[in-house]
């Protein structure tokens, strides 16, 4: 971790060779983040990100948000469908860069972090490489931090992987890796879909430690949706690791079978034993 954080450094201080940068379309999802939208485009513009590399995807702001990524002269497209997950598969639609890297609108994720994930993920040969959150003072309350704990822990038990933080809305992936994969679940299950996807399909992700700020504006994240993203697990399981779910339910049915059978057994004993 310590040797993954002083490189961390080392990108953030020397950055990337700017046709790095150029093969990267950066996607921002946006619903209404009028007051966090121009910072994020500032950071973005400001390490070097060229313009016409960033897409907003816009869920149908009504706060002037597509007004304000207009301003900026940076690509601003209307999602299909609702919810984050289409605005993801939108993007996809639109992407024509080997890489695609995710961050959120709402200035949580620090842009300086863009070239560290695109050094890890070209030298590495990954499909994705995901940030893992470390929570900056009032950044994360404690029901959503012990929420995604529980979600990344549920996760790695179905999916029989080692990770620190699937749900995490800064992320990049090889383009081509994604390309065959179907909508499966919605809204803010996206994230663990992608994940369970790259794992199920033999495909590497690897992760590195990125600062997680306090949001600008209102979120959109309820407890609710992180009931739904527990149910929504289950659902990619059955997709994504169905012997998984025929393991659980053989090993079900083996304790009333193997009642039944003592049942059957000891019956035919002890008629055995009075008829002798
Ligand atoms: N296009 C689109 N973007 C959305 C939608 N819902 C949320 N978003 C954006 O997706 C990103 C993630 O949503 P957030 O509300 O920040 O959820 P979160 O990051 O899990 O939670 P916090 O940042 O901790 O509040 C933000 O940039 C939202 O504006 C949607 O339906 N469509
Ligand atoms: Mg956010």
């Amino acid at each position: 971790m310590l040797n993954c954080m002083l490189f961390n450094y080392w990108v953030i201080i020397c950055g990337v060779d700017s046709t790095l940068l150029d093969s990267v379309t950066v996607v921002v999802p946006t619903l209404n983040e009028v007051e966090g939208i121009g910072l994020v485009l500032d950071e973005l513009l400001g390490i070097g990100v060229p313009r016409e590399r960033i897409l907003v995807v816009d869920g149908g702001s009504t706060d002037g948000t597509v007004d304000v990524v207009r301003r900026y002269g940076v690509r601003v497209v209307r999602q299909e469908g609702r919810g984050k997950a289409d605005a993801i598969w939108t993007a996809l639609k639109h992407v024509n860069t080997p890489y695609m890297l995710v961050m959120d609108g709402d200035y949580s994720y620090p842009a300086k972090y863009v070239p560290v994930l695109i050094e890890e993920i070209t030298s590495t040969g990954a499909d994705e490489v995901i940030g893992i959150r470390v929570p900056q003072p009032g950044s994360q309350g404690f029901v959503y931090r012990l929420g995604n704990r529980l979600l990344t822990w549920a996760f790695n038990l179905l999916f029989s992987t080692r990770l620190h933080d699937v749900l995490s809305g800064m992320y990049i992936i090889r383009t081509e890796s994604l390309r065959d994969a179907v909508m499966e679940v919605g809204d803010f299950s996206i994230e663990a879909q992608i994940v369970a996807h790259m794992v199920s399909t033999g495909k590497t992700v690897r992760e590195v430690p990125i600062e997680y700020r306090p949001r600008v504006g209102r979120k959109k994240l309820s407890v609710f949706d992180g009931a739904k993203i527990f149910m929504d697990m289950a659902i990619l399981t059955t997709r994504y690791n169905p012997m998984l779910i025929l393991f659980l339910l053989g090993s079900l049915l083996l304790i009333p079978g193997l009642a039944l059978g003592a049942t059957l057994v000891i019956g035919t004993y002890s008629t055995a034993l009075s008829t002798t």
